[in-house]
């Protein structure tokens, strides 16, 4: 019998700006082709709708975070990030998701793999998909996730309850170095850019470079056929330049067009998915976005109005902006840490059946 026909245990949730399905490792086939072949099936790829699935038919909504108890004494769970894509019978685990993370700790005390503390709760959650480990804390009043409260994120309507997560050792998480290419800037096909991981591997352009004020919405960069051309062309030559080798099934590396702040921010950004345009920016993808603005001779060095010491780099987005707070290795731009605030919630939990085989 193909996997999953009498269902499967799974959680919806809102994690951050994104939404995703959200699962146990053990509730899912210990093979990868297996496994990916039943996302699929449950989400309702390959279909520009998803209408045959739960997927919500756009990058942000058609993402999987399967957990299990961590193996390592230093963290609790495993988060494995899987992108499915909509459009493509593709499930790829080369990005990591900061926004699906937000739902982590409180899926993983709903699901009894983490004890709720006292008030709050912390939880040390190992990245898989670079290695990397994030701690998230958030209340917990009565030994259960408390999903409501005052905090508002651009990107979702509302307030909802604080998730802090304090991030360390993002520096080319992908790709092994926090420049990829060993240089601040390079020129590919003409355009000057630099390609950057810390968290996410992205390549950073000026949009004036392009033709465009990268302040556009969405739909319009989207729809602007001529700009896709050349930020497809743009993305495959930068990865072979960041030792990423073929991405055409790859969501990595991000492009981001950058201009100057246009509503008292550090920058103003927006970034392809590759195709689609993110509708705020993804939690690892503005760390890098920072992380690569800091640094002197940077694409988008120039244009950024960079923050006071202590203070934090305010990203600008098609919806508002997110604050990132970066501790910098004393006297140099090499990250020491970082923290971002973001929400989630549970929005529904039960048995999921895939379409059949
Ligand atoms: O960069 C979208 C999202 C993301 C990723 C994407 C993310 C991150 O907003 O940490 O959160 O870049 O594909 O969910």
């Amino acid at each position: 019998m193909p996997a999953g026909e009498d269902g499967i245990r799974c959680m919806l949730m809102r994690g951050g700006t994104s939404k995703g399905a959200y699962f146990l490792a053990d509730d899912l086939p210990a093979d990868t082709a297996e496994r990916d072949d039943l996302l699929l099936r449950i989400m309702g790829s390959p279909d520009a709708r998803q209408i045959d699935g739960i997927g919500g038919a756009h990058p942000l909504t058609s993402k999987v975070g399967v957990i299990a108890a961590s193996t390592s004494g230093d963290t609790d769970v495993d988060y494995l990030f899987l992108q499915v894509v909509v459009d493509e019978a593709v499930v790829t685990d080369s990005q990591n998701c900061g926004n699906i993370l937000a739902g982590i700790g409180p899926f993983a005390v709903e699901r009894g793999l983490v004890a709720a503390g006292e008030g709050e709760t912390t939880v040390r959650i190992r990245m898989v998909n670079t290695d990397s480990t994030v701690v998230a804390r958030f209340p917990t009043p009565g030994g259960r996730p408390q999903y409501s409260g005052d905090l508002a994120i651009d990107g979702v309507p509302g307030t909802a309850a604080p998730i802090e997560l304090a991030f360390s050792d993002t520096a080319g998480g992908t790709t092994g170095a926090l420049l990829p290419t060993g240089n601040v800037s390079d020129i590919v096909e003409g355009v000057r850019v630099t390609c950057v991981d810390n968290g996410m591997p992205s390549v950073l352009i000026t949009a004036a470079d392009l033709g465009v004020a990268g302040t556009e919405e969405p739909g319009a960069l989207e729809g602007d056929e001529q700009l896709q051309a050349r930020i497809r062309g743009l993305r495959f030559a930068a990865a072979e330049l960041m030792g990423m080798g073929d991405v055409s099934e790859a969501t990595v590396p991000k492009m981001v067009l950058l201009s100057p702040p246009a509503a008292g921010g550090t920058i103003s950004t927006r970034s392809f998915l590759p195709i689609r345009v993110h509708t705020s920016i993804g939690v690892l993808g503005a760390q890098t976005v920072a992380a690569g603005i800091a640094i002197d001779g940077a694409v988008g060095n120039d244009l950024a109005v960079l923050p006071p010491a202590g203070a934090p780099f305010r990203i600008e987005h098609p919806t508002g902006h997110m604050d990132i707070r970066i501790d910098f290795v004393p006297g140099s731009t090499d990250i020491a840490s970082s923290v971002v605030y973001r929400t989630a919630r549970k929005l529904f939990d039960g048995t999921v059946f895939p379409r059949s085989a």
